[in-house]
């Protein structure tokens, strides 16, 4: 019975890749570079954690990379705008069981908090309208990647996460959907559980509590 849990968003409560997906390509364009990320490209550099990170990974598959740290986080920028659009527009809708599941750990009185790669203005305009907008009151604390030094599979959010809830690793669970999710919240000393997702589900999860396809098979 876990004090705590803390939750990872992309994948989890969510299937959002296709929507960061869909933005990327949307910010490429309008920046006028000819670069298209389809599934299978995507699949493979969501390797790589954070969406800075992945433009760079991409950018140096060649010997001469073409952008600096300033058109990358100019390029990033355009696409986490285009993202909160598509998000307002269109939503995302959570994951089954997942409103399910947060409104018993909520009852049972376990405390929630969040530990992600993406940042607070994509987490906000998601659950704004997934959960309404006081979704804050939810979660205790929000750790989003460029809170600190190293992204997952880094533990470093899981360590941040932690302190700020004054609790040790073993008094709570994480909720993760990939292998970089599971390694950043091992490496912290917190057991996870994993719910699958459409682009990790094949992942290594042997060090995982508990494997479900969906988090509504252990609501409650
Ligand atoms: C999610 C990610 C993120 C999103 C893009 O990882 O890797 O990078 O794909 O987000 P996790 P940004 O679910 O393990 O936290 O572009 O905002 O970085
Ligand atoms: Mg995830």
């Amino acid at each position: 019975n876990a004090r705590a849990l803390i939750f990872d968003v992309d994948g989890t409560l969510a299937e959002t890749e296709e929507v960061h997906r869909r933005a990327f390509n949307e910010a490429f364009a309008a920046a006028g570079l000819d670069w298209f990320w389809d599934q299978v490209t995507y699949g493979r550099l969501l390797r790589v954690a954070g969406g800075k990170e992945r433009i760079r990974a991409f950018d140096q598959r060649n010997a001469a990379p073409l952008l600096s740290f300033a058109d990358i986080a100019e390029l990033h920028r355009i696409k986490t705008a285009r993202y909160a659009a598509l998000i307002a527009a269109g939503g995302c809708p959570l994951r089954p069981g997942v409103r399910a599941f947060l409104g018993s750990a909520r009852r049972r009185g376990q405390r929630m908090a969040i530990a992600t790669t993406t940042s607070h203005g994509n987490i906000d305009a998601l659950l704004a309208v997934a959960l309404g907008l006081d979704w804050a009151d939810l979660f205790e604390t929000v750790v989003a990647g460029d809170d600190v030094p190293r992204k997952k599979p880094a533990p470093d959010v899981y360590l941040e996460v932690l302190t700020r809830l004054g609790l040790g690793p073993a008094d709570c669970i994480a909720v993760e959907d990939s292998g970089n999710g599971l390694v950043a919240a091992s490496r912290a000393g917190i057991p996870v559980v994993i719910t699958r997702s459409a682009y990790f589900g094949d992942d290594d999860f042997a060090e995982a509590l508990l494997v479900v396809d969906h988090l509504s098979e252990i609501d409650g």
